[in-house]
């Protein structure tokens, strides 16, 4: 163990109310709106394979130009209540949105930089009438922001000089202010998501990110942090040097999911984010996205996934830049809620079944208060069969299905059973609901 300032708050997962809300989720909505919406994807005619976000950097779009964007964000066809039945019908439980991305513009009207939406043709804060469109349907509103900033004169990649290290300090402290903002603005805001923090010159100030973190807490009491924040005293990031999570979940998994096998991350809170195409988060209208998008029942496979595993799982939506959301967008979002609302009793307030072991076909869940295992089954088997081989010492006593009741099956062996579920494929992947007892003898 090495003595550290500005490691891990704490060794043990949060138990409190707040947290246990966060972690009873599981299906959240990320949204990526700024001013890469407008170009969407494609400069001067041409169209930029990446991530539209990142649209001023790999197409070198001088300052100027990109600023000038925000005489175009009229906001022509936004509304805030549109977006946010669009995340009930979902069932989405949270909300998290880009405050400021990498680009530095601010979707609330901050008194620290001039780049933000109430310099816009409509002046609006889109911010607060999100979080009050979200929070009037119990939706929970999360705060992205990221550190890094492209625009503002003193953010520094990294720190080579006195100048420089000046430099940053301006920026940190610009940083600070603005969380501090929205921290005051949004006080009902229920947590930050940090990014752009994986830069030399914020590794050498883990003090800094230590410091958000307990301003943040101090100010808004039950806030949740992500780990992507955080920086220890020697720049280990997300974990400190002595192994333990900093912030209050792990949230490395970006466009990708750990290992179903691998219970070792049950252990922890975390949350995996995930794009509807293959790689772009604001939206891009070309075919190398709008070709790529996933399906309900691939959204629906990743959802089960992080559940089994005890994790969140954050699907990312792009609105468009006249702030429609986009209509392929809306119904995976309808779909994938379609599915919940029939079996939302195998993802909500659910998480790792212990001693249930992975087998390939898709997952089991147990829901936390009332120990009900299910199992989801996203890979059916081509014989239109699964076997489920239980916990040993355990034998199947009934099965349901949420959508339709009882269900048949056979026993195989001890602790093996065997369900047919080839019939009703197109309401997506099948739930059973356990019931177990210990077996004789
Ligand atoms: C970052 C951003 O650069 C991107 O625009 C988007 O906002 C996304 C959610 O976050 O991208 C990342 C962040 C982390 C990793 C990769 C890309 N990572 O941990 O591998």
């Amino acid at each position: 163990m090495i003595e550290l300032k500005y490691g891990a708050a704490r060794q043990e997962p949060r138990q409190d109310a707040a947290m246990q809300r966060f972690r009873g989720h599981r299906v959240g909505q990320f949204i990526h709106w700024g001013l890469y919406a407008l170009p969407a994807g494609r400069w001067e005619g041409k169209d930029v394979e990446f991530a539209a976000e990142f649209l001023p950097r790999v197409a070198k779009i001088p300052q100027q130009r990109w600023e000038a964007l925000a005489n175009d964000f009229t906001l022509a066809d936004f509304d805030a209540d549109r977006w946010a039945d669009t995340a009930v019908a979902m069932g989405a439980r949270y909300m998290t949105i880009t405050t400021k991305h990498h680009d530095g513009f601010c979707l609330w009207p901050s008194a620290h930089t001039d780049f933000h939406m109430g310099n816009t043709p409509s002046g609006r804060d889109v911010l607060g009438e999100l979080v009050a469109a979200y929070e009037a349907r119990g939706i929970d509103v999360n705060f992205y922001y990221s550190v890094l900033d492209w625009r503002h004169p003193d953010w520094r990649f990294t720190l080579e000089n006195d100048a420089d290290n000046l430099a940053f300090a301006r920026y940190l402290d610009f940083a600070m202010k603005q969380l501090e903002e929205l921290a005051e603005r949004y006080p009902s805001v229920k947590g930050f998501w940090f990014d752009g923090t994986w830069d030399e010159s914020v590794k050498a100030n883990g003090w800094w990110t230590w410091e958000v973190e307990r301003m943040l807490k101090k100010r808004l009491p039950g806030v949740v942090v992500n780990s992507r924040l955080r920086a220890d005293d020697l720049g280990a990031r997300h974990v400190d040097t002595n192994g333990h999570l900093m912030g209050d979940y792990e949230s490395g998994y970006e466009r990708r999911l750990p290992e179903p096998w691998d219970t070792s991350v049950a252990t922890r809170d975390w949350e995996a984010c995930m794009t509807i195409p293959q790689a772009s988060w604001g939206y891009h209208q070309g075919p190398w996205a709008q070709s790529t998008l996933k399906h309900p029942w691939d959204v629906v496979d990743m959802i089960a996934h992080c559940t089994s595993l005890g994790g969140n799982f954050l699907l990312n939506f792009g609105p468009r830049g006249d702030g429609s959301l986009a209509p392929a967008e809306v119904e995976i979002a309808r779909r994938v809620g379609e599915w919940l609302a029939v079996n939302g009793e195998a993802i909500y307030g659910c998480g790792f079944a212990e001693g249930w072991e992975y087998q390939g076909w898709g997952y089991f869940t147990r829901d936390t208060s009332s120990g009900q295992v299910f199992a989801v089954v996203t890979r059916l088997p081509a014989s239109g069969r699964v076997r489920l081989q239980l916990p040993a010492g355990l034998e199947l006593t009934g099965l349901r299905t949420p959508g339709t009741g009882a269900h048949p099956y056979n026993r195989l062996a001890d602790s093996v059973f065997e369900v047919e579920l080839r019939a009703g494929l197109e309401a997506g992947p099948a739930v059973l609901a356990l019931e177990t007892g210990l077996l004789a003898g």
